[in-house]
């Protein structure tokens, strides 16, 4: 017996998981080599904990009366609560320079999560690079590119410097190696290549009910990524912090990959955390309903968190206050910010204590005999830890409440479904061009040349009266459109690039 696999061996004994090599006499070397290779990364004492805390935990959670928190929330309190709606124009100008003056002294980072594995979505490529269908054809990632170099462009303009937004990206071993050669293929998106950092979570194998590490193949076992909090440990492991601080950074806004209407580095929200003195921040739109099941953000037990839908119940979720909105309505967005103080004590110290989730999922394994099965009911617990545990680490947290309409639309599901597929992503971001469009005086004409009625409120439920994508690399949020739309009948469908808005600023 080679020594590594001696030691294999015994690793996996220590740790109640000799199973894992029951097919060995079958293997040939390269698979015997790859199997090793994969089992040397675990380490005996950390799997057998592993197993058994998966399995204990998922007792925990499957037992006869889950966990409530309706006792024990309250709600965010209003000094901590920022609100786009309920601010004046002055306040909000006011963050937006702060967070502007910020970025144009390369103090801003932006840190994608996009290591998860898009199941719901079903494709077999990570999530950013898909096209939801607008006439540009651009890519999730591509969007989110050209906001980086607009927002840059803007505080630059604005304080008089050149400034860089670094682009940290966190991928697992799904998602590292297409979306770098996507990246490769696509020139960076004309982004510094040595500002986009691309880095790599952790994977965690999936256990059995009963604490047995699952075998997807003869020669390899089930893995999946440790969650988007496994974020903190990511950052360790590839010395991102390091990195930032030699940039200078000091304030990070992480941010997930699939919110096609995602305002990285957005000037308001890091501005209003700068002013504020927070440490750890987090983005939040009004819960559409009672039932909506999107986790808010409260606090508990004096410490704040998020409390998913099922962890309190329907009386809680219904209470409202005096002027009639929801007492509990801050719905978490995945959009969060952190001076990189915070990430570096939660790195540094804090992180062991995160909680570990449990999903319960349909995991495709081998049976005794070696044959590929794929369960039609769930066989397996995956563990994940959540980017957003780490609130309750925080000194000043603090909550800013965006419009749903201007910010957030997420990719999560394919077409047959009904909320946040490719379909509502493409309405809300071509709704929200639309709109910007009429406020800058145009208005859409068909191919005929027959004016097209204005409609407001525009929902995802409903195609916009008017096709108009605008470039994020001529506007981020809407600003300096009148120099292009003035008093102008723009035909849909109407694509505003760069090329198309230089057109639009010379005489005709
Ligand atoms: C996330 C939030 C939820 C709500 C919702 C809004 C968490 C845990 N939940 O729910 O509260 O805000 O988004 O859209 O944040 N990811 C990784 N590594 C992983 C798993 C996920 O990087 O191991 C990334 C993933 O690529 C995505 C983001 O984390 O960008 C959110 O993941 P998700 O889509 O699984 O989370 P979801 O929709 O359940």
């Amino acid at each position: 017996m080679a020594p590594r696999e001696e030691e294999i061996r015994a690793l996996l004994e220590r740790a109640g998981q000799s199973h894992l090599l029951r097919f060995w006499g079958e293997l040939g070397q390269a698979q015997r080599d790859a199997l090793l290779e994969e089992l040397a990364l675990l380490d005996a004492e950390e799997l057998g904990a592993h197993c058994r805390r998966a399995a204990e935990a998922c007792a925990r959670e499957q037992g006869p009366c889950p966990e409530r928190l309706d006792g024990r929330m309250e709600p965010i309190p209003p000094e901590f609560l920022g609100s786009v709606r309920r601010s004046d124009r002055g306040t909000l100008e006011r963050w937006e320079a702060e967070g502007l003056h910020q970025i144009s002294r390369n103090k801003v980072g932006v840190l994608l999560l996009a290591g998860g594995q898009g199941t719901r979505l079903g494709v077999p490529y990570p999530k950013g690079m898909y096209d939801v269908g607008l006439p540009s054809r651009k890519t999730l990632y591509q969007i989110q590119a050209e906001r980086i170099c607009r927002v840059e462009q803007l505080a630059g303009e604005k304080f008089g410097t050149r400034c860089t937004v670094p682009w940290y990206i966190m991928t697992s071993e799904f998602t590292l190696g297409p979306t770098e050669k996507f990246f490769q293929e696509h020139n960076y998106f004309n982004l510094e290549k040595s500002n986009v950092v691309m880095f790599e979570q952790r994977m965690l194998p999936a256990v059995t009910f009963d604490g047995k590490v699952i075998l997807e193949e003869k020669a390899k076992i089930a893995m999946a990524p440790d969650g988007n909090g496994g974020l903190y440990r990511a950052l360790r492991d590839s010395k991102i912090l390091e990195d930032m601080e030699r940039r200078g950074v000091q304030y990070v806004h992480v941010y997930c990959v699939d919110n096609i209407l995602v305002k990285m580095a957005d000037p308001v929200f890091i501005g209003f955390c700068v002013v504020k003195g927070a440490d750890c921040g987090a983005k939040v739109v009004e819960k559409a309903y009672p039932t909506e099941p999107v986790g808010v953000v409260c606090c508990v037990d004096g410490v704040y968190q998020v409390v998913e839908y099922s962890e309190i119940s329907l009386e809680t979720a219904q209470m409202r206050n005096p002027d009639g909105c929801l007492r509990y309505s801050a719905g978490n967005i995945c959009n969060h910010f952190f001076t990189l103080g915070f990430l570096q004590a939660v790195a540094e110290t804090f992180e062991p204590q995160l909680k570990l989730h449990v999903a319960v999922k349909k995991v495709p394994f081998v049976d005794e005999e070696g044959k590929p099965v794929k369960p039609l009911k769930p066989n397996g617990i995956k563990l994940e830890k959540f980017v957003f545990d780490v609130f309750r680490f925080s000194k000043k947290f603090v909550a800013f409440e965006v419009q749903r309409e201007e910010e957030f639309s997420p990719l999560k599901n394919a077409n047959i479904a009904e909320k946040d597929t490719p379909t509502t992503a493409r309405r809300s971001l071509l709704s929200q061009h639309c709109r910007w469009a009429l406020k800058a005086g145009a208005r859409f004409v068909n191919s005929r040349g027959q004016r097209i009625p204005e409609k407001q409120s525009l929902s995802e439920d409903e195609e916009p009266p008017a096709v108009c994508e605008i470039s994020p690399l001529v506007s981020y949020f809407g600003e300096g459109l009148e120099k292009y739309l003035k008093a102008r009948d723009l035909q849909s469908p109407f694509l505003l690039d760069e090329c198309r808005a230089e057109a639009l600023t010379k005489p005709e």
